[in-house]
């Protein structure tokens, strides 16, 4: 055998004993083999996972001096602080890859790496807030649930951890806007309109439909991702109809009707220009939140001289 075959069987039989170990359901750890393709998808799923956390901050932060209450402002203040954590895991996750830190956080400063489409809509009221708590991270938990089973180890316990502190996050989110529904007109009126500008934003968080995403089916052999899009988006709708029935709120779709035959709700088709427009970067709020980010990323810049200067020299001590 020359070396050519020997090194072809070597990973011939490293690809082997990986698609045992995803059809076994056994976790891939970061020294295990894997395929190249599988790293490089990881690494664009996690990173982006990690950016819409922490971009995720944004929208948020803006309603911390608002908020109409001392409670409800350690509660969002908590939340946003949850948020900054859950991009640390995610980045750590990200690391155990081979890619650094620095280098995917500059690639969603440069706009080369993407962040989840529902931050690039801004938070006109309070009411967006509660909604937010509500509808984006109840999607965010359909979603991650199921992430929670994926075949890459650190990313699926990360995941753990990140869905037992967005289920507060949810639950937050739906009491704030269960004391709206049930206050003055005004609330009431304010509420509705919140549902109405994140609802369809919320259901494009799920992705391109099946048919147009071009990664679902490879993701899914590999079981990053358990479940397709659609399934994920369904289930969503599923969960949060009878939620808005419970408020008294309405969804800004005519179409959304429950189909006793399918044991689904049917819902009006999504306006996949508009989720292309705000992926491709020319939604309403892109330009601000990465301006937002670049500028916090230049005025850090004392912060991590320091450290690495402290972390230079306890090495130098140490030698
Ligand atoms: N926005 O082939 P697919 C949160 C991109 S929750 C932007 O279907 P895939 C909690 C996609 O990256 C939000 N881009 O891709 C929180 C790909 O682009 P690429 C974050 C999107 O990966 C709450 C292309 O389109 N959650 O942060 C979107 O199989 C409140 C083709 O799409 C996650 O990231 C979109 N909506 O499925 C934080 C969950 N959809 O890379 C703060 C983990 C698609 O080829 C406050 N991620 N794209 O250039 C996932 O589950 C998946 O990556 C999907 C997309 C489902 C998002």
């Amino acid at each position: 055998m020359n070396h050519q075959e020997a090194s072809m069987t070597t990973d011939a039989q490293f690809q082997q004993h990986f698609d045992d170990k995803i059809a076994a359901d056994i976790s891939i750890e970061a020294k295990d083999w894997m395929p190249d393709a599988y790293r490089r998808n990881l690494i664009r799923q996690i990173g982006q996972h990690a950016h819409s956390e922490v971009v995720g901050m944004l929208p948020e932060a803006n309603w911390l001096t608002r908020a109409p209450s001392l409670r409800r402002k350690a509660v969002l203040l908590a939340k946003v602080q949850d948020e900054a954590g859950h991009g640390l895991y995610l980045y750590s996750a990200a690391e155990t890859l081979g890619c650094t830190r620095q280098d995917i956080y500059q690639k969603m400063l440069a706009g080369q790496m993407k962040y989840s489409s529902i931050f690039n809509y801004p938070t006109l009221n309070w009411a967006d807030i509660g909604v937010i708590g509500w509808l984006v991270d109840g999607a965010a938990i359909v979603n991650q649930v199921a992430l929670c089973r994926a075949s890459y180890g650190p990313y699926a316990r990360a995941m753990v951890k990140i869905c037992k502190e967005e289920s507060f996050h949810q639950r937050q989110g739906y009491e704030a806007v269960m004391v709206m529904a049930q206050g003055s007109e005004a609330q009431k009126a304010m509420l509705q309109d919140a549902i109405n500008r994140f609802w369809w934003p919320a259901l494009m968080m799920f992705g391109p439909s099946d048919s147009d995403s071009p990664h679902s089916a490879q993701s899914m052999a590999w079981k990053i991702k358990r479940h397709s899009n659609d399934e994920l988006r369904q289930k969503f709708i599923d969960n949060t109809v009878p939620q808005l029935d419970a408020l008294g709120m309405t969804a800004p779709d005519a179409d959304l009707a429950w189909d006793g035959a399918s044991g689904h709700y049917r819902f009006g088709e999504i306006d996949w220009a508009e989720l292309n427009e705000v992926i491709q970067g020319r939604g309403q709020c892109n330009h601000e939140r990465l301006q937002a980010k670049r500028k916090a990323w230049d005025e850090g810049s004392w912060v991590r001289d320091g450290a690495m200067a402290h972390a230079s020299k306890r090495a130098a001590n140490a030698a």
